[in-house]
């Protein structure tokens, strides 16, 4: 049952496509109303007991009580624990205790939840703008309400299968001979890779959709190259376009009057990357249109998939900030007495980027509407990805293009996944990653996964290893690091075996990865759940963040600690422990309901088969062109007749919902005798 409430004259989004939506009458339902001139909040009281799920890409637990959040996409790669603002803005929840409710905040401007944070058991939220929709979700569950809230956003962009391979990536990767070595080490190393990504430094002086002559001299023949190699090239494209005499797209979005503009009419200006730029309006349906045909120029180029950055927008300063910051600095008293003064001082200097006073001065042409960028900042991003995801229907109609960006808003799901931004070489990001997977499949962000090994700070051999043994479970899996920082490659750190071992395992888990995570996106489900939505009536099963369901099969549990040798893990059922020390070499052991500690050295994966389900696993292969799937391992622990039905398609076409994409594993009981049956050849069955 969905509600929708409506709020003065809110702005269109495109969030919302779908689901049994009934006008709500009267007062709004579970919450209470309070208005403050003319704004409103909207209160709701906890219970002790009530969990709150979602908001998508934000801090803290998967649990969000005791928190405060602010939807506003930011730009912030020191994501520390008081930090109310990532790079997406997901602004739905489930609150789920005695009543299972869930709400959407359906507003592109900023967004407060206060969740438990000012006082224990109330959950308040404020919408920046007066003009919202407030959409109510009743279930039976919290996984039902999900469920509902899914159907009404519309169905998940879905990935080609190469990009579920190992991706390797690095801000810094100057020329071709540096990618060469890239992909030589790992081949050399026995390591599997799928793709490397070409950071900024690919371009012409940071200018999108061109590249560097002199590093890439003939583009297109390099991207062959790679290719032969089983490797695609994934570039980076940011929004802000260079302001430079000459080049087209500088010259064509000013004609046509596609940039963001100034109060007066002007076009904005804001330093990036490129040095002086200006933001293309992708509120407007006619630059979004012009910005997405853009992407043609690389797709010519043999370019199968692209990564979006720098549009929550990021701005580093602008010409207003730095006149503000010089006649500060040419009135300051260097005479004063006052040290507060000089805390000021060095504030007003350093925080050129990112001011609120830049998003409040400038303009969108919403087709016709003028619209204040701070109104509805959270969808800049979310319509880069648009502007992609539609052109990609025309560029390449049959074929899916990898797409996905850093700052979103729901609704741009539908175009493309994000991965997680700016995080750090910290262990604590590592559990932070864990805890985010499932709050971003509620969101409809399927696609996804953090910079492994983290983007800032050095990262550490056992750190990497650590997260890798996470990464091989998510969607995105890519090695991504920041330039000065130390080399991140699997290979930087010696002895590259452990790396070749983990990244195996992903490459054998792929077809059941792959096959998951496309009826999650078909059937509006979830890849990653918390195991209170598998085992809902399990009340310690409820309080654990740090275990996932990942598909129908398996439970997977972490390590996240540094110096761990292993970890307590909670199983909520009778599971099959398997613990690999490599994709061929596994130890089983069938475990009882209950808490055990499960030993785990760095180099080994554990993981848990849930009873009565089945795991297929294919052999491991070095990249994705070669994965044989006519050929599987099951392994199993039942104790009756079961089955898993595999979804497989060709990875790259559009043809989801053929029933011939369906195979069926299934381990039949004929008196007692538990044997399997399949179309596919079965080379082993492990069966307990
Ligand atoms: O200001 O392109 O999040 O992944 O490597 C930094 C350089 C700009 C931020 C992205 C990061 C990327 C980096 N970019």
């Amino acid at each position: 049952m969905i509600k929708k409430y409506v709020y003065g004259d809110p702005i269109p989004t495109n969030a919302v496509v779908g689901g049994d939506i009934e006008a709500g009458e009267g007062e709004i339902q579970y919450f209470s109303e309070i208005s403050f001139g003319d704004n409103i909040m909207l209160s709701y009281a906890m219970s002790d007991d009530d969990v709150v799920y979602g908001l998508g890409e934000a801090n803290r637990g998967l649990n969000k009580r005791g928190g405060v959040y602010t939807s506003f996409c930011t730009d912030d790669p020191n994501q520390t624990e008081e930090k109310q603002s990532f790079y997406g803005a997901h602004n739905f929840i489930v609150i789920s205790g005695m009543v299972n409710v869930g709400i959407f905040i359906d507003s592109p401007g900023e967004v407060k939840f206060d969740i438990g944070f000012t006082s224990t058991n109330m959950l308040n939220i404020t919408p920046a703008e007066k003009d919202f929709v407030a959409y109510i979700i009743e279930g039976k569950s919290a996984y039902d309400v999900v469920r509902q809230f899914r159907g009404m956003i519309g169905r998940s962009y879905i990935a080609p299968l190469w990009a579920f391979g190992f991706q390797q990536s690095r801000w810094s990767y100057m020329n071709e001979d540096e990618i060469r070595e890239v992909v030589r080490r790992h081949r050399e190393n026995g390591i599997p890779l799928d793709a490397v990504y070409l950071d900024i430094d690919y371009m012409e002086g940071y200018k999108d959709f061109t590249t560097s002559d002199e590093r890439f001299p003939d583009f297109p023949a390099f991207v062959r190259e790679m290719r032969e190699q089983g490797v695609r090239l994934v570039p980076i494209i940011d929004a802000g376009v260079k302001i430079e005499d000459g080049y087209d797209v500088y010259e064509e979005g000013k004609q046509y009057q596609f940039f963001c503009k100034r109060q007066d009419g002007t076009d904005f200006v804001a330093g990036v990357w490129p040095g002086k730029t200006h933001f293309p309006d992708f509120m407007n349906s006619n630059a979004r249109n012009w910005f997405g045909s853009k992407y043609k120029v690389l797709i010519d180029s043999g370019i199968e998939g692209f990564w979006n950055d720098m549009n929550e927008p990021a701005m580093f300063y602008t010409e207003e900030g730095i006149e503000e910051a010089k006649k500060y600095l040419s009135e300051f008293d260097f005479e004063t007495n006052d040290p507060g003064k000089f805390f000021e001082l060095s504030d007003k200097l350093t925080h050129l980027s990112n001011r609120r006073k830049d998003y409040e001065s400038f303009y969108h042409n919403m087709d016709g509407n003028i619209v204040r960028h701070d109104k509805v900042h959270n969808l800049y991003g979310a319509y880069m990805t648009r502007a992609a995801g539609e052109a990609f229907e025309s560029i390449a109609p049959d074929k899916r293009v990898l797409l996905f960006s850093r700052a979103s808003y729901i609704g741009s799901h539908r175009y493309g996944g994000i991965w997680t931004g700016d995080n750090q070489s910290w262990w604590s990001h590592l559990l932070m990653n864990i805890r985010m997977m499932p709050s971003l499949n509620m969101c409809g962000y399927i696609y996804t996964g953090a910079d492994l090994g983290g983007f800032g700070s050095n990262c550490t051999r056992d750190l990497l290893l650590r997260w890798l043994a996470f990464g091989i479970f998510t969607p995105l899996m890519r090695d991504h690091s920041a330039l000065g920082t130390r080399r991140q490659e699997c290979y930087a750190f010696g002895d590259t075996e452990d790396f070749k071992n983990i990244i195996s395992i992903r490459y054998s888990l792929i077809p059941y990865l792959y096959s998951e995570y496309m009826k999650a996106c078909l059937n509006d489900d979830l890849l990653f759940k918390p195991l209170a939505f598998e085992y809902p009536s399990d009340d310690f099963a409820r309080t654990i963040e740090d275990q996932l369901i990942v598909g129908d099969s398996i439970m997977i549990a972490p390590v996240y600690e540094q110096n761990a040798v292993g970890r307590y893990v909670y199983l909520p059922e009778d599971m099959l422990y398997v613990v690999y020390r490599s994709s061929s070499m596994r130890k089983y052991r069938v475990m009882n309901k209950g808490l055990h500690f499960i030993p785990a050295a760095v180099n080994e994966v554990p993981m848990f088969i849930r009873k009565n389900k089945i795991l297929p696993l294919c052999r491991t292969t070095q990249c994705t062109d070669k994965i044989d799937t006519s050929m599987f391992e099951l392994i199993a622990y039942a104790d009756s007749a079961c089955e898993y039905l595999m979804y497989e398609d060709d990875g790259i076409s559009k043809s989801f919902t053929q029933p011939e994409n369906y195979t069926s594993f299934a381990i039949r009981d004929s008196e007692g005798v538990l044997t399997p049956v399949s179309s596919k050849k079965i080379v082993k069955l492990t069966l307990y």
